[in-house]
């Protein structure tokens, strides 16, 4: 197997590897080379069915099957991602963190893509909090935040978790907020929590935290969700298709709170929710 950087702060591409042939080792390997790099590109895998791809997402841990969004018929775990069908998630997010217990990792297959454009791209979410001041970092470490999706066919779900979250595996501390769900800080008033989120958004999407990849048909990419976020590029007509595997089993731990959730004065406005209703990725 051969590894190539794809950016210098994330991402990396294998080649000699094929995921229907997948043992111990290989997954081992695989594992690794996520907890250092993120998120893994592997091309060349139309050979990858729905079965061995929902075989590899259990490898890593419980795999989810999506509460609302399109699956294959046949296998419920293999969520599809389909451009004709509103599949285009063009907004920076970290999956379902509305949820309190988000998924550990995603496992993307791209089946179809356009010749050019529809590229996705990443954002190293370590690298966004150790890029903070240390007083910014202190005072963030002792807050918590209220992720929430509203949609039609689930009403609303909200969770809270910590603003840095620390990795279960290495111990890293990681900025875990993000512009598709993300609604207040509840031990700030509103419009403390909306500008630190402000704030906080612009700086987590950062270019120089990125990296970007350039799909082929067949190539898979898997990510670890608990320290990056992502971006869908909407720049193409062509119809495009991703089946994804998640990985469930996640539980953020950080600090915790330091603080009392924030009292309202007076007749002070307060929290009216960010509204939610484009997807559920
Ligand atoms: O379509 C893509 O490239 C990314 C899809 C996505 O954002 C997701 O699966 O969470």
């Amino acid at each position: 197997m051969s590894v190539r950087p794809v950016s210098a702060a994330l991402g990396a591409e294998l080649h000699g590897v094929d995921l229907t042939a997948l043992d111990d080792e290989l997954f081992a390997r695989i594992h690794e080379l996520l907890l250092e790099h993120l998120v893994l590109f592997i091309p060349g895998q139309s050979g990858l069915t729905p079965e061995a791809h929902v075989e590899l997402g259990r490898r890593f841990g419980e795999v989810e099957v999506h509460p609302f969004l399109p699956k294959l018929e046949s296998h419920p775990e293999v969520t599809l991602i389909e451009s004709d069908k509103g599949g285009k998630a063009d907004e920076w997010h970290i999956d379902v963190t509305f949820s309190a217990n988000p998924p550990v990792a995603s496992i993307l297959h791209l089946v179809t893509c356009p010749e050019a454009g529809g590229d996705t791209m990443w954002s190293n979410q370590y690298l966004a909090y150790e890029t903070l001041s240390r007083p910014f970092q202190e005072m963030l470490d002792g807050l918590t935040a209220v992720h929430v999706l509203q949609a039609p066919e689930v009403g609303t779900l909200s969770a809270e978790h910590p603003v840095v979250r620390v990795h279960p595996e290495t111990g890293r501390r990681s900025l875990y907020v993000t512009r598709m769900w993300t609604s207040h800080i509840p031990q700030l008033s509103r419009n403390e929590s909306d500008a630190v989120l402000q704030y906080l958004f612009e700086h987590s999407e950062a270019p120089r935290f990125h990296c970007r990849y350039r799909w082929e048909p067949g190539a898979v990419a898997i990510w670890d969700n608990r320290a990056t976020q992502h971006l869908a590029i909407n720049d193409y007509q062509e119809y495009r298709r991703g089946q994804r595997v998640t990985v469930l089993g996640d539980n953020p731990t950080g600090d915790a709170p330091r603080w009392e959730p924030y009292e309202r004065r007076g007749d002070e406005r307060y929290y009216p929710r960010r509204v939610n209703a484009r997807s559920g990725y």
